[in-house]
């Protein structure tokens, strides 16, 4: 007997209902809705291998549309993937199971993306094919040579980064991106004419997009669809017609298939309306074997890729770049000492811009780019040239006035590999890229973040711009590591750190104004800790002074008046809390002076807020914890009490008491 299209389908279909109906949560429309055009791809078009999730060449497949998770559960199960085994998908959503509520791309191997945000795996996805592009510009198509598939909901279409993402795209044309639109005119709160009157595929079609559409459920149109998008140079958005809930006779094409289980009368009426007799997690063994059996597809294809590759010259320097290494060698050791022999007065988006000189330079795989503050953040360097759409080999983007969408791009190069993403814009609209920051660090890549313009320090511009609680509302998200360096060395030293992390991102915040240097010393990288001791006490160690950037040097003028007063003061540099909160027990308290009778001061320009966990609720908190001001950087400083004349004082009077 020949398996049918439709049959491959409800395979899908009885999994997602199965599994959301065990689970008692989870959103069956759209898997059930999606099965088809689903199937047509993971059957005919997707290029992967089951036996090898990693292979490199292998099609991006990124379900945008993340609540459809058992979608891509039943694909990966029924192709051939060692995981989610049947009793992994039978634990869906619980405690454990890689099944977990939303695609999780460090759960499970063939899930490209974390993806859930609505309207971010599409944003991410753009950056999967701008790196494969970039690459195939550097390898040739012999390495490099796949697409990237999306499927995204009505939501991810309304989205305000879909506009980021898509403008981007199309104005680089990328033509191996193409995104299904899971067209069910539904969301959560009903019919999308309750919200949007929005002519999608001529919005698409304005940023330089393809469009086509076809009926979701008919296997030949989508292919039809399919064949024309390929044949397009242009990225394509395929309209797909589909029905939410399909098969579930009573529900389908409400949103009261979403996302609640179908209940089990409902679950019994779609076998009988899709003629599937199985048993609850029971797929026919013919069935299951054509699944099988798609699964290999594109074994031949695997086997003669990764015989180019053992042939090939760069092999060595392929599989590097795809294991996300650096390269041997130390490359900002020249640099390091040249700061040394000759330490500069700069701001620390220069030391930036200098480090990456050097970086970019000897590390091929570096990407940079800016949301149009180029010349503000100091992101480009003369190594690299701009990626365009006449230039895939370029390894700087114009990334327009778009945060969000180069964030999320920045993350869907580095999940794709082989690059490592950087980009900048200012500090202050770090708030932009959040939800993208976010997904750098829950996913666990190599992002890295250069924002400028740290503080109040950037004057003139006034309160909008001027970053308060930014620092903290970033050091309180998990596995992100923040760094705000005080001087050229610290600032090379922070660039070295967050490119040899390999397992989530870094922020490097960095002053619009000039710094004196307050290191000469090279030998160690001391930023590696976190934070230390840059000055120790000369008189008996009575106050430890806690910086970071900018104030460093203040606190150092601190110091130096405290110590004129026979008042020992050490001064800390503290670049990173994340790096220092991972250092041992007595590392920190010889830093902090734990337990001796120290008055521990923190200084920074920004809100105060969590910098009590190093100076205890008696010591004394320096910052700013309301808006900032319109003026000269030195007038705010003044004005904000942020000054060795307004703050030894107080340091003094504290030690009386
Ligand atoms: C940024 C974001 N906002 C809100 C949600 C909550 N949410 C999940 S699915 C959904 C509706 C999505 O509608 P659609 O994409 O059409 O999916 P369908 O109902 O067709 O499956 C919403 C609002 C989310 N996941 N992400
Ligand atoms: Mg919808």
């Amino acid at each position: 007997m020949t398996v049918t299209h439709t049959q491959l389908a409800n395979a899908i279909r009885a999994l997602s209902m199965d599994a959301v109906q065990e689970a008692n949560s989870g959103h069956p429309g759209m898997p059930l809705g999606m099965a088809d055009v689903a199937t047509v791809l993971f059957t005919k078009y997707l290029k992967y291998n089951p036996q090898d999730p990693e292979w490199f060449d292998r099609d991006r497949f990124v379900l945008s549309a993340g609540h459809g998770s058992m979608l891509i559960y039943s694909l990966l199960h029924l192709t051939g993937y060692a995981r989610p085994t049947m009793d992994e998908i039978k634990h869906f959503r619980q405690l454990g199971s890689p099944c977990a509520g939303h695609p999780e791309n460090f759960l499970l191997p063939g899930v490209e993306a974390t993806t859930g945000p609505l309207g971010q795996g599409l944003a991410m996805a753009v950056g999967m094919a701008i790196a494969e592009r970039h690459l195939n510009a550097r390898f040739g198509d012999e390495l490099v040579d796949h697409r990237t598939w999306v499927i995204a909901g009505d939501g991810c279409l309304m989205e305000g980064i879909n506009h980021e993402a898509i403008g981007l795209a199309g104005h680089l044309q990328l033509g191996r991106l193409i995104t299904f639109w899971d067209d069910n005119a539904i969301t959560i709160d009903g019919g999308t004419d309750l919200s949007t009157s929005e002519d999608i595929p001529a919005r698409y079609a304005a940023a330089g997009w393809h469009v086509t559409s076809c009926d979701g459920h008919d296997p030949d149109a989508v292919r039809f669809a399919i064949e024309e998008a390929l044949a397009d140079p242009r990225p394509s958005l395929i309209a797909c017609k589909t029905v939410i809930g399909f098969g579930a006779p009573n529900k389908q094409g409400t949103s009261a298939t979403h996302g609640s289980p179908l209940g089990e009368d409902e679950v019994a009426a779609a076998r009988k309306e899709l003629g599937w007799d199985a048993a609850p997690f029971v797929i026919p063994p013919e069935i299951g074997e054509a699944w099988q059996e798609a699964g290999t597809r594109c074994g031949e294809a695997y086997e003669e890729w990764t015989a180019r590759l053992e042939d090939h010259a760069e092999n060595a320097e392929f599989k590097r770049r795809m294991a996300g290494d650096l390269p041997d060698g130390d490359a900002m050791r020249t640099y390091l000492e040249s700061l040394a022999a000759d330490p500069p007065k700069v701001a620390t988006r220069k030391a930036s811009e200098m480090a990456l000189t050097a970086i970019n330079k000897a590390l091929p795989d570096t990407i940079g780019g800016s949301a149009d503050l180029t010349g503000s953040n100091n992101t480009k360097t003369g190594a690299t040239e701009p990626l365009t759409r006449d230039n895939y080999g370029g390894r700087y983007i114009y990334y327009g006035v778009r945060e969000f969408g180069m964030a999320a791009a920045m993350n869907g190069m580095a999940l794709h590999g082989g690059v490592i993403p950087y980009g900048g814009t200012f500090l202050i609209f770090s708030d932009y890229c959040r939800p993208a920051i976010r997904l750098s660090a829950l996913q666990r890549v190599r992002a890295i973040y250069v924002m400028t313009h740290d503080s109040i320090g950037l004057g003139e511009d006034g309160p909008t711009h001027q970053p308060i609680e930014q620092l903290a509302g970033l050091r309180a998200m998990p596995n992100l590591d923040v760094y705000r360096p005080c001087d050229a060395i610290e600032t090379a030293e922070c660039w070295a750190l967050s490119l040899k992390r390999k397992d989530g991102p870094s922020l490097l915040a960095l002053t619009r104004q000039g710094l004196p240097p307050m290191r000469t010393d090279v030998d160690e990288n001391r930023c590696a800790k976190g934070a230390y001791r840059l000055r120790a006490a000369e008189n008996d160690r009575r106050v430890v002074l806690l910086a970071t950037g900018s104030e460093v040097h203040l606190a150092a003028e601190i110091a130096e008046k405290l110590e004129s007063k026979g008042v020992g003061a050490d001064v800390v540099s503290m670049p990173c809390w994340e790096r220092f909160e991972a250092q041992d027990d007595a590392y920190k308290a010889d830093i902090l002076g734990t337990g001796e009778n120290v008055l521990r001061v923190s200084i920074e320009a920004g809100a105060t807020f969590g910098w009590e966990r190093y100076t205890g609720v008696d010591g004394l908190n320096f910052g700013i914890d309301r808006f900032g001001g319109s003026a000269p950087a030195d007038k705010l400083f003044e004005y904000f009490g942020l000054t060795e004349a307004a703050i030894t004082p107080q340091i003094l009077s504290a030690l009386k008491n």
